[in-house]
Formats: structure tokens, sequence, C-alpha cells
């Protein structure tokens, strides 16, 4: 197949709330542009996932591309379902803009405004689509322009319609292209291509003013389309062109255009519209970057020890052209039982040819590109060569994981990948048979590398294991993959609360190993100050050992008995987090001295701190939205009241209410199950992670006497 250049390429996030079309819409333009658009069991292209197929819903990105008019259009599919809209955010890196769909029945929801928010973040170019046209709700003037009224309020009064649907007795079956001003008539469930015809006699007004309006807000700023307009009455149709595309572009305007994803109507006009206004991806500012030594230095864990590094301002502008040197940015991991390891990336500059050899720059390893190509939903077409700005796949490669840069030896730069939530909900799980406890951890290792969310570790006090996701659907999704995909069988339990521990004040502690047993002694001995950092400050370990009280390399094993005796708790045997650990002094012996001892040593002066630190109890706080029918909402915020929440606000639209509030996970575990009998099954809510904070006195009391504490085990 042709290889695209980098003026030839549009790389496309397709966004919104859940069931507004965002699948079906990118199978409708993939069948209009006459590319396989369903796969051989007959879903959409980018619904291939079993998991995601029998619930109906997509679950992780996915990417299909269309060959239009001379160009390649990358599509990036993503959820809409808010607990899997982390990785929505996710495929802004490697888009030039964003396609917002709206739901024409529902409107504006929850997660519109939350992944319009994501895009805003990076200034991406943001087009809005109304999908479902065909709905009757959007059949009159009035809802119509309640619509946009609606998104003026949220987004400005550069909202801007550049399309008027065209219903009539018929239905939804055209567009008047405001720019041109065309009608393009359609066969509803026909080959998505339109017919060009006049514009019909009761629009010509509508249009006209619509017209007017986008040649104003398009003309405002720019001196010499402000004169033209004036003296003429109008721009010139290649003038207008080039300044929506530059608006576009700079974020001036968010078009509004009509389809109808189902029935395949508007889709060859929307494919125009990506070709002719949206930027390619050389048109973009530079993609920011930076060297290593700002790259944080984590030993995240699951547990929430976070070693971090302090940053440093050495951002680096990597423009997006073929002349620069070879750089490449992993923006998502798929794990094939058969095929093995596929990474998605995006050619952030260089060209990059089949059999190249790139550095990992993070893992400091090699790797070799064999078998590129781009991906039409789960299928590999293999390429010769990807140029910059391309998004591309490549299967095997040894060690890479989402979020890393590779690139050329001798430069080394690193993109951040954006933030990924705390996981909100924990549950145990129990293998079902021996042989499916053997599977586990090796098939929750492969899962985990494609879903960044998701944590497996084993409760400290039980022994459980524990997964940790964004919520129920999604941990009994693990659950299922784990059964379709690996075959392991396993249970799932009640949910739990991920506690931690931390302190609240300074202490200062001594630990001292010294035992004699026959032969060698063991002695290790060191002086360590326990501090409280800010919440999110995770674990960090200085040494501040002068004079050679103890000599360097014992050091590390004093910070490793810290960390292995702060995971396992103090008080109810959840990991501590949020402190500094501080060694300051000790002693040793020539002789006696080893890595154990002074591990022994830090266990027992980690303890010794612990009298005086005042440790304490902290407990997962949620950000919750809840979308209810307005009569139920005081019941609702009254409830949430008596669960220890914090109404942030509530908002109306219409008949519908949103509630923001702040609540303790633990008081949130069946909340589902209230909120549907609270609003008879009308309303719907969600939660992420916000923040840690202290729980109560009394309540802490209760978790801690009900806790069973670890059987320690001393070794030595
Ligand atoms: N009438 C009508 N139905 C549509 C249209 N687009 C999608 N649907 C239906 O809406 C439902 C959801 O469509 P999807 O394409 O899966 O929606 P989505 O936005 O990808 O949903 P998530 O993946 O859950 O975020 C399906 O039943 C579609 O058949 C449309 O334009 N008109
Ligand atoms: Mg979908």
């Amino acid at each position: 197949m042709k290889t695209y250049a980098n003026t030839e390429l549009r790389n496309i996030a397709i966004l919104g709330h859940s069931h507004s079309g965002k699948t079906s819409l990118i199978s409708a333009m993939l069948s209009t542009a006459k590319m396989p658009a369903v796969t051989d069991n007959g879903s959409p292209v980018t619904a291939y996932d079993e998991e995601e197929i029998a619930r109906g819903m997509t679950m992780s990105n996915a990417v299909a591309f269309a060959e239009w008019s001379g160009i390649k259009i990358n599509f990036i599919d993503t959820p809409g379902f808010h607990m899997f809209v982390h990785e929505a955010r996710s495929a802004m890196l490697p888009a030039e803009a964003a396609v917002v769909l709206i739901n024409a029945q529902t409107g504006i929801e929850s997660v519109t405004q939350t992944v319009w928010n994501f895009a805003a973040e990076l200034n991406l170019p943001r087009i809005l689509v109304i999908n479902q046209a065909d709905h009757p709700k959007a059949d009159s003037a009035t809802s119509r322009l309640e619509m946009i009224e609606a998104m003026r309020d949220r987004w400005g009064r550069h909202v801007i319609p550049v399309q008027l649907p065209i219903i009539d007795a018929n239905g939804f079956h055209g567009v008047i292209d405001l720019v041109t001003m065309e009608a393009f008539l359609y066969t509803p469930h026909g080959d998505g291509t339109g017919t060009r015809g006049p514009i019909p006699a009761a629009l010509e007004a509508e249009a006209r003013a619509a017209h007017e309006a986008l040649v104003e807000l398009v003309a405002e700023g720019k001196d010499e389309l402000m004169e033209e307009f004036f003296n003429v009455g109008t721009i010139p149709l290649d003038h207008l062109i080039q300044a929506i595309h530059e608006a576009i572009r700079e974020d001036k305007i968010f078009p509004v255009l009509y389809t109808n994803s189902l029935g395949n109507v508007g889709t060859d006009h929307l494919l125009d519209f990506i070709k002719d206004y949206i930027p390619s991806p050389h048109e973009r500012p530079p993609v920011p970057a930076h060297s290593p030594l700002r790259a944080p230095k984590s030993t995240g864990n699951g547990n929430g020890c976070i070693t971090t590094d302090a940053p440093a301002d050495d951002t680096i502008l990597r423009p997006v052209t073929d002349t620069e040197p070879a750089t490449i940015y992993v923006y998502k991991t798929l794990v094939d039982p058969f095929a093995g390891r596929i990474s998605f990336f995006k050619v952030i500059s260089g060209c990059i040819r089949n059999d190249a050899t790139l550095e990992n720059y993070a893992r400091g390893e090699s790797e070799r590109l064999s078998h590129i190509g781009i991906m039409q939903g789960r299928k590999l077409v293999e390429v010769p060569e990807l140029h910059a700005g391309d998004l591309g796949v490549v299967a095997k490669l040894r060690v890479t994981q989402t979020g890393d840069t590779l690139g050329a030896r001798g430069q080394d730069l690193r993109i951040d990948p954006l933030p990924t939530p705390e996981p909100a909900m924990t549950y145990a799980i129990e293998p079902k048979s021996r042989a499916d406890e053997d599977k586990l951890a090796p098939a929750l290792h492969k899962l985990m590398e494609e879903d960044l969310l998701l944590r497996f570790y084993r409760d400290p006090q039980t022994n459980d294991f524990l997964l940790a996701g964004a919520g129920q659907l999604h941990i009994e999704s693990i659950v299922s993959k784990l059964r379709r995909r690996y075959h392991t069988e396993v249970t799932l339990k009640s949910p739990k609360v991920p506690y931690r521990e931390t302190v609240r004040t300074t202490a200062t502690g001594h630990g001292r190993h010294k035992k004699q047993s026959g032969g060698h002694g063991q002695f290790g001995d060191c002086k360590i100050r326990i501090e409280p950092l800010p919440r999110g400050g995770g674990f960090q370990f200085v040494n501040d050992i002068f004079g050679g009280a103890i000599p360097r390399g014992f050091v590390p094993a004093i910070e490793k008995g810290i960390l292995e005796t702060a995971i396992r708790g103090h008080l109810a045997g959840y990991p501590m987090v949020d402190f500094r650990a501080t060694v300051f002094d000790g002693s040793y012996h020539d002789v006696d001295s080893s890595e154990m001892a002074f591990k022994i040593a830090g266990r027992l002066a980690f303890r010794a701190c612990m009298e005086t630190a005042k440790p304490a109890l902290l407990e997962p706080i949620m950000r919750v939205e809840i979308d209810i029918p307005d009569d139920a909402a005081g019941a609702v915020v009254g409830d949430l009241n008596s669960r220890r929440g914090r109404i942030q606000g509530m908002e109306t639209q219409g008949r519908q209410a949103i509630v923001s509030a702040q609540v303790p996970l633990a008081e949130m575990l069946t909340y589902g199950t209230i909120l549907t009998s609270m609003t008879h099954g009308q309303g719907s809510y969600h939660m992420e992670m916000d923040h840690y904070d202290f729980v109560p006195a009394a309540l802490a009391e209760k978790i801690i006497s009900s806790s069973k504490r670890p059987v320690e085990v001393e070794e030595d």
C-alpha cells in the first residue's frame, strides 16, 4: 500500500459519551471510503475485542485508517463509558484533532465534558459532531438551536455550525455545507455518498444567516479578511477555506457538523471536512520532550510507595518532520496470547523504515522493529516505512512498554505520558484450582501491560490476591478476560477499601541488630528519622551519613529494610505512604556487618520510630458525579451527607440534575444498588479517585481492631 507523507496524514481521536455512536461512526466512514468496515463476524472494525463485543461497548482504544482523496486518516476509537475514560485521555498524544460526538437524543453528557477537557488541556483542535441526527429529537429547529446554545454555554461563542441538517418528512437525509453553500443529499442506509443539490427553499434564509455568522466569526481578528468582508460583503471561497483551516488549528472556532452513523448519512462530508480543515501532524506545534535528567524515577508498586526526583526545566521541542532524528512514542500495548506483544506508536520525528533498530532510552536496550505496520482494527497491514506524524504498530518488541520513547542512538529524550488515575476499587479474587493459581500471575501481568490502571498484588494481612481497577465492571471484565484468553478461572470476592497508613509527626528511632551465633556474628546499627510528607508524596529515602559511620554499600539495605516493613503497615497492615526516611547515623563492624544485618537494623529502627511518629490511617476519597432526575436531588443529597459526603455543587439541565460530591470510598461500595432504589433506576453515577485523607478517629479504631495483624517472620 501507498506510504503517506507528513502532509497527507490526519490523526483523529473520536471522543464522546458512551453510546453516542463513535464506533459506528468510524465504521460508517470506513464503509464510505470503501475500506473494510466490519470484521468477519459483522462487528465494526474497531470493536474486535470479545469482551467489548459481549458488552456492546468500547473499553480500550482501537485504531483504524481510511484512505480518502489522496490522504490517510488515522482514527482512534475511544471508550465513552466513564470507567474507561482514562483511555480516551491517552489518545490525545497521538492525535492532532478531536472529533467530539454528541448524541442528538441525549445532548451533552458527563463524559462529553470530560473528554472536552482532556482535549482542551493539550489545545487540541476540536470538531463537534451531532450524531444520531436521525433521532426525532433532532427534528425541530428549536431543539437544534437549543443544542447549539447548550454547547455555547459550556464552550463559548466559538462553537459555530458549518453545516445545517436537512430534516423533513423523510427524516435526516442531507446536510447544507455553510462554507460552499451547497446541499448534499443522501439515501439513508446507502453507500454514504451524497449527491450535490440546491439548498431546499425552506432552509435558504436560515442557511444564509448561518453562513454570515460563520464568515464573521472566522474573519474576527484578521484585518485583511475583515476588510474584504466589509468591502465586498463576503470573503472569496479559497480565502474562507484557508481562514477556517487556520481558525480550527488555532482553537479559534469549534465547528459543528451532523451525521447519522447507523444510516451512513453525512460521512463523506465529514471525511472531506477532516481532509480540508484538520491540521496535518506537520502543522501542529512541536512535541515537548525532555532529557533523562528529569525523567521521574518511580518505584510505584501498586501500594502507593513512590520515589521521585525533583524536576528541572529542560524541555526540548521536537518538530514533527522527517528531517529530525527518528523518535517514536508508544501510546498503547496489546498482548495477544498467540501473536505476543503489539506496540502502537506515533512517529514523532524521522522516517521509520522496516527493520530499523531504535534505542529504548528509559530501559537502556535497543529494539529491532521488524514488520512495522498499521492497524485496521485487529488486522496488521505491513508497510515498508512510516513518515513523521504517522501512527504505526510493531510486534514483539522485547522490553518496550506503553509510555516509552524510542529513537536514534545518541539522542536521549522522553515524552511524558499523560497521567493514569489511581484505581478506584479493589477486589479480592480466588483462583479456582491450583492450576489456575499457577497461571494467574503471568496472565495478569500480560493484562497489566495493556491496561495501565489495573493493579495486582497480595493483601499483606490475609495473603489474598487483590485486583484493583476502575470499578466493578472493569474488574469483572478482567476476570472474564482471564477466563477467555488465558483459561484461568477465578472467583471474585467482596470489594475492599485500599486504606493506607502514614505518620503525623517526625520521629527518630534506633535499630541495632547484633547476634553472635557460632563463627561469624551479625552486626548492623542505624539511626533514622521519619518525617511526614504531603499527600501523594509517596516514599522518599535520604542518606545523611557523614564521616563513614556506615559504609555506603550498606545504606541501600537499610532502605530496603524500612520499605519492606512500611509496606506491611504498622496499625492495620496497610502500606505506609507519604513519608521520608533519613538515615543519619549508625555504626558497623569490620567483620560481622552484612547487608542482611543492616536490613534488619533498618526494620528495627523503623519500628522504633513508629512508637512516637503517631501513625494514622488514610482512606481514599472519591470524586463522585451523580446524574439523576431533579425531583430525586433532595433525597440523593441527604443520603450523601449521611455517607460523610461533601457536596461540591449541583447543576440542572432541563429535568436532570448533576450532583458533584467528595465521598469516602468506604461509603460507596454498594452505591449502585442504593442509587437505583432511590431513583427507580433513573440515576447513574461516576466516581474516580480524588485523594487520600485521614480516617476519623472512631472509625479508625474499628478498622484497626478488626484487622488481623500480619504474622511477623524475623529473617536472619
Ligand atoms: N439511530 C441511530 N443509532 C445509532 C447511531 N450511531 C450509533 N447508534 C447506535 O447506538 C448504539 C451505540 O453505538 P456505538 O457506536 O457502539 O457507540 P459508542 O459511542 O462507540 O459507545 P461506547 O463504545 O460505549 O462509548 C448502537 O446500538 C448503535 O447502533 C445513529 O447515528 N443513529
Ligand atoms: Mg465504541
